[in-house]
């Protein structure tokens, strides 16, 4: 499998594409069969959807392959510095409480680096869609080691096999107060897309997981095989349930099974209606 560079095509390829007005079609620089392409249409139709336009939202992603989507979307779309789309997207939020605000990025970008600023932006439960591509691995430098890498899992850091057990995404996200939860394999788009609708709804933190194997960075160091092999290797996997608590929702590749469906959805005050509220009653005392 190799990694495509070729940023030439024309920005009318392909004019027939049904997204053509809202992607830039030539920033499709991932290898053929990532799935970070798949969140980066799923979040855009589900947009086209709800009737919005560029001007109702804006997309924050932070640094890495899935970092590099900012760039695929014909919109207000921000490429952050390492770890620090949440706080961006934060800021853009309280700038314009009515846009609808969307951070896509990759495992390591949010959960290594930016673990700080997801578990409190959960617990302030601030109105912005965070979807993670995790594909168990930092996919763009090389192959390292990351706070999703699977117990024994070989990355160009853990050439013995990874002895640093993983977050579990789900669990971490819900222990740290977000009203919105799910995961999903990035292959499932109708169920994806289902998701994103419901954390639009949401009036707080929503997070959703997206599958996506690392097939050229974590399949090649794990002798998974190509995209398409390693697609088969996620959904033996892959177990669906309804009404599952977080924090029995196992993720584990070494165990062979992860567990997807919905797992918080409990709508609660976002911090921006707090804030306004405040601002309301501090004026009526003036
Ligand atoms: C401050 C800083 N430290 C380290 C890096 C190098 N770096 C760039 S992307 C990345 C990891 C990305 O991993 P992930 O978010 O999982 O993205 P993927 O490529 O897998 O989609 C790292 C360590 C950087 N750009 N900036
Ligand atoms: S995450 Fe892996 S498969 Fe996807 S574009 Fe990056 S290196 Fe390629
Ligand atoms: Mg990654």
């Amino acid at each position: 499998m190799t990694v495509s560079n070729d940023v030439s095509l024309p920005d009318d390829y392909p004019e027939d594409h049904p997204l053509h007005g809202r992607l830039n079609l030539n920033r499709f620089i991932f290898c053929a069969g990532c799935l970070i392409g798949t969140a980066i249409t799923a979040i855009t139709s589900c947009l086209v959807e709800r009737g919005l336009t560029p001007k109702d939202y804006a997309i924050v992603s932070g640094i890495g392959c899935t970092g590099r989507s900012s760039g695929c979307f014909k919109a207000p779309a921000f490429h952050a510095t390492h770890g620090r789309a949440i706080p961006f997207a934060s800021g853009l939020k309280l700038a314009n409480p009515d846009l609808e605000v969307f951070v896509l990025s990759g495992d390591g970008d949010l959960f290594a680096i930016g673990g700080n600023h997801f578990i409190h932006a959960c617990r302030r439960n601030i109105e912005i869609n965070v979807l993670c591509n995790n594909n168990g691995i930092y996919g763009m430098t090389g192959g390292q080691c990351a706070p999703t890498t699977s117990i024994g899992d070989f990355t160009s850091t853990s050439p013995y096999g990874n002895i640093e057990p993983p977050f579990n995404l789900v669990s971490l996200a819900a222990a740290a107060g977000a009203s919105y939860v799910a995961r999903w394999p990035g292959y499932d788009v109708l169920r994806l897309k289902g998701s994103i609708m419901a954390a639009m709804d949401n009036p707080g933190f929503s997070f959703i997981e997206v599958l996506a194997p690392c097939f050229t960075q974590y399949g090649r160091k794990n002798n998974l095989g190509d995209a398409v092999k390693m697609l088969e290797w996620l959904r033996k996997q892959v177990v669906i349930e309804k009404n599952c608590p977080p924090h029995d929702a196992e993720y584990s590749h070494k165990n062979g099974r992860i567990v997807c469906g919905e797992f918080v959805n409990s709508p609660r005050e976002g911090f921006t209606q707090k804030i306004k509220q405040l601002r309301e009653t501090a004026q009526k005392k003036r």
